[in-house]
């Protein structure tokens, strides 16, 4: 059971054996995205004060070289999660290619593989607006001890075994789960102790923020355009209220709390939108459904959705349960 003032660390423990694969693995994992997180956090609050936005390859007045944030990030995870030796691959928005740790070594018994978004919100950093990380954990497909290939990071969202995001706002939360509910830690940054702040969070079934890039309004599908301007009529408790930070976490936090959808659709710019389906969408609607809301590609749950490469784009529909279901029947009577 959960409980309030519970740290993070202590939570890990409690919950392990919740946990069917249980091994202590999974624990060691999530916490090394924790001690990683603690560490971006800080880089993150500290970039107004010191000179480290720059263009990444630039030297700074020290003479080190300057990392713009989401290199900062995204050299932190992966060092983290290669250093502790805790999982078996990762892939990146950051990285072309997906990244093989140790596998081939048949004492390598790690079994889970992780694809992260670093710094997701990249439009913001720069700006002093809330960002975040995204991550996905699945169990590899293929044998413990043989090189990780590209089958272990193209499975369907149905098969995660645990997902979060790292939010960096006015404060930084871990929002998590591993199938049995999401569970919010804040942190407390005077001592770097997450705690356990917002116990199994839930999307309200409907809500009344409706949150897109409204800029590409002309571009969208019909449906959307229609159900847009369902959000904006005014009958029963309509309108809507319009919310868009363009950091999804951020996005996807806020109506997760108060009830709302976020959509990124296609559009006759980005034939499958913007969102990447295996480190952004995936771990979003796990989470989602986790806290009893929904995720669709517009007509298909995207848990089910097959992936066929590993920065794939995807059309992206997520939140209050109701509304989701609403936007589909404008999607499948367009
Ligand atoms: P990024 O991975 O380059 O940061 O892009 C993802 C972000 C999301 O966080 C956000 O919801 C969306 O892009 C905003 O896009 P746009 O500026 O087109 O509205
Ligand atoms: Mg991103």
């Amino acid at each position: 059971m959960s409980q309030k003032n519970q740290t993070l660390g202590e939570f890990i423990i409690e919950n392990q054996s919740a946990f069917k694969y249980t091994s202590g693995e999974l624990s060691r994992l999530i916490n090394s995205i924790r001690l990683a997180a603690k560490v971006v956090n800080h880089e993150v609050n500290k970039a107004g004060l010191v000179d480290i936005i720059g263009t990444a390859g630039d030297t700074n007045i020290q003479g080190e070289d300057q990392q713009k944030l989401d290199v900062y990030a995204n050299n932190k995870f992966i060092q983290t999660m290669t250093k502790r030796n805790i999982v078996c691959g990762i892939a990146s928005e950051e990285e072309d290619d997906f990244i093989s740790i140790n596998s081939q070594d048949e004492n390598h018994q790690n079994k889970y593989i992780v694809l992260i978004d670093p710094l997701d919100g990249s439009s913001n950093i720069d700006v002093n607006v809330s960002v975040g990380t995204i991550f996905s954990i699945y169990r590899r497909v293929t044998p413990v001890g043989t090189p990780v290939t590209i089958d272990d990071f193209l499975q369907k969202g149905n098969q995660q075994v645990a997902a979060g995001y790292i939010i960096y706002g006015t404060s930084t939360m871990i929002v998590y789960t591993t199938g049995d509910g999401v569970n919010g830690f804040t942190l407390n940054p005077a001592i770097g102790t997450f705690y356990l702040s917002h116990p199994d969070m839930q999307f309200p079934e409907d809500g009344k923020i409706y949150s897109v890039n409204e800029g590409n309004y002309i571009h969208f599908p019909q449906g959307i355009k229609n159900y847009i301007k369902y959000c904006q009529m005014e009958e029963g408790d309509r309108p809507y209220t319009s919310r868009y930070i363009g950091s999804l976490v951020s996005d996807f936090h806020r109506n997760m709390i108060k009830g709302g959808i976020y959509m990124y659709p296609k559009s006759s710019k980005a034939s499958n939108g913007k969102l990447r389906l295996l480190y952004e969408c995936n771990p979003m609607a796990f989470l989602a459904e986790q806290a009893n809301g929904k995720a669709s590609d517009g007509f298909n749950r995207i848990m089910d959705i097959e992936p066929t490469e590993l920065h794939q784009r995807v059309p992206f529909i997520c939140g209050s349960k109701n509304m989701v279901e609403k936007a589909e029947e404008f999607m499948r009577n367009a």
